[in-house]
């Protein structure tokens, strides 16, 4: 057939070193930007594939979020914008891993499996960060995509964000938004501009945010979107890229694991900060107290915050939607106690990694995500987005309750519900601290986090760790558990737990207490447990 014949020669171009195996992990292929180009390819065909299978428009998006520089990685983006199923990253590691002279066998393999129909057409949009291997690497996607007689669209320097933003409008026609750079900053800055429209409360001081781009995209798409938010949003970006280097010393995952602020970012007492990660799917805030003591602002409070507003809002408008949280074992104890029993919404735990969590919310009429390293959004159920509708135009409805319905819709405007993404997350949490007239003081005084550590332990087989319980509980090796517990009861406040890596050769180490030396000490004790 002529379209192996054009996937068999470009492929020589695109050659497999033998013998590499690589794995499609938690967020896809993540490794050594040299290693990577044959997998590009291979992803290029493989979108193609399952835009064929899905008879909609796939999306590839060529990033390794937070990880160094010298790292790339890929992944592929469902038709709703959502990450594609364990199934077909099953296939994607098969069709990475085979040699060169048995990828034909393995890609009829896979149309067979999948019982494509060869002869549908396929969509596929491309999109990149700003890595230095980022180009060469997205013109091997669109290389892969060719080959298989595929269509595409390079977007080129976007967002994972934006990407899965992009899909999915494509993929509704329209109805999510205009798959445009443009239609994405009109839909969320025209939101943003409505949500603080009567932010009474707010003062000019309040107005003002730092923001650190981490040296990547985020801080290009920040400066693209800057002058559609009027004014009513002054940010000062540091760390755009001009200088540094890409997540070196600054970045929300820098941020969250050192626990301390980025370096090339200029703060004063008690200014508001966020830092986004590489891809700009993460956010984190912070700020120095008067005593220059630094204080985070994590995914668990984003995620207190967002939620506190969504319910009070609700009960305005009188509507009766089921809302819960989302999160995983890294969520601070605090935080789960706080919204489980003073808030009293629903809190679930999920296993790390955002497909998870997504999924898990989308059971709820509101459901809010995020991970404690900042990676969260809020999804809305059909329903939820019908009622709070018709509510806005119900002219029954008295000004309380049709003043939340507008506040709630013009919530759902400003989100981007595909995924975390922390350009959309930024405009949201900026709009309810202007709505409260609520400084960053006070939001992060909502709850006091317990001190943490997280440690990463180098072992020679990180496999033999298994977990349950969402990642809470060790079942194997035999006797790690029960290790585990007894160093828990030894520290006041207690919790730890050990997880193997899902991006990295490593296992991870979590553990909180009372008092920062407690948790510290915790961490490290487990640590040699796992050895
Ligand atoms: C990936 C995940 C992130 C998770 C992290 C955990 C996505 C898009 N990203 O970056 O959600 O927190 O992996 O990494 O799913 P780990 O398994 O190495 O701890
Ligand atoms: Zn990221």
């Amino acid at each position: 057939m002529a379209q192996f014949q054009e996937v068999s020669k470009q492929s020589s171009q695109h050659p497999k070193p033998v013998g590499l195996v690589l794995q499609y992990g938690t967020a896809g292929f993540r490794t050594n930007a040299k290693h990577l180009d044959h997998i590009m390819f291979r992803m290029g065909l493989m979108a193609t594939l399952r835009s064929k299978k899905t008879k909609a428009t796939i999306g590839v998006m060529v990033t390794a979020s937070h990880n160094p520089e010298e790292d790339n990685g890929v992944k592929l983006i469902d038709p709703m914008g959502e990450m594609v199923t364990p199934m077909w990253e099953c296939y994607a590691t098969q069709l990475a891993n085979a040699e060169q002279d048995d990828l034909l066998t393995a890609l009829k393999d896979i149309i067979e499996k999948t019982a494509i129909d060869m002869s549908q057409e396929a969509n596929v949009f491309v999109g990149k960060d700003t890595r230095s291997s980022s180009a060469r690497l997205s013109q091997a996607v669109l290389d892969g995509v060719t080959s298989l007689g595929g269509h595409s669209k390079d977007y080129g320097l976007v967002t994972t964000p934006q990407l899965h933003y992009m899909v999915c409008c494509q993929n509704t026609q329209g109805k999510y938004g205009e798959a445009t750079l443009e239609g994405y900053y009109n839909k969320l800055c025209q939101a943003f501009i409505q949500l603080t429209r009567n932010a009474s409360n707010c003062t000019d001081d309040q107005k003002h945010l730092c923001v650190d781009g981490a040296n990547g995209i985020g801080a290009l798409k920040v400066r693209e979107m800057e002058s559609r938010l009027k004014n009513e949003l002054q940010i000062s970006l540091f760390n755009d890229g001009s200088k540094g280097k890409l997540n070196h010393q600054c970045g929300a995952d820098f941020v969250k694991v050192q626990q301390k602020p980025p370096t090339g970012v200029v703060i004063n007492p008690g200014e508001r900060c966020c830092s986004f990660d590489g891809d700009a799917d993460r956010i984190v805030y912070y700020y120095l107290d008067s005593e220059g003591q630094f204080h985070m602002l994590d995914g668990d409070k984003i995620a207190t915050l967002i939620s506190t507003f969504l319910k009070e809002l609700l009960t305005q408008a009188g509507l009766d939607l089921k809302i819960a949280v989302v999160q995983t074992a890294y969520a601070n104890g605090s935080s789960t106690h706080y919204l489980e029993n003073k808030m009293k919404v629903i809190v679930r735990c999920t296993k790390t990694g955002v497909k998870h969590l997504h999924h898990a919310a989308q059971e709820f009429d509101i459901g809010v995500y995020f991970e404690a390293n900042g990676h969260g959004t809020v999804l809305f159920s059909k329903t939820a987005e019908e009622k709070i509708q018709q509510l806005t135009q119900d002219t029954n409805a008295n000004d309380e309750s049709k003043r939340a319905a507008l506040l709630l819709q013009n919530t759902v405007n400003v989100i981007n519900q595909t995924v975390g993404d922390a350009i959309s997350d930024m405009l949201l949490i900026e709009a309810i601290l202007a709505i409260k007239g609520m400084t960053v003081q006070q939001w992060d005084a909502i709850y006091r986090d317990l001190p943490n550590r997280q440690l990463k332990v180098k072992v020679s087989d990180r496999r033999v760790i298994d977990t349950t319980d969402a990642e809470r509980r060790a079942v194997s090796p035999e006797g790690l558990q029960e290790a585990i517990d007894s160093l828990v009861k030894k520290h006041k406040q207690a919790r730890s737990f050990v997880r193997p890596s899902g991006t990295e050769d490593v296992v991870r180490v979590y553990a909180e207490a009372e008092t920062q030396e407690s948790a510290d000490a915790l961490a490290h004790e487990v640590s040699l447990a796992v050895y």
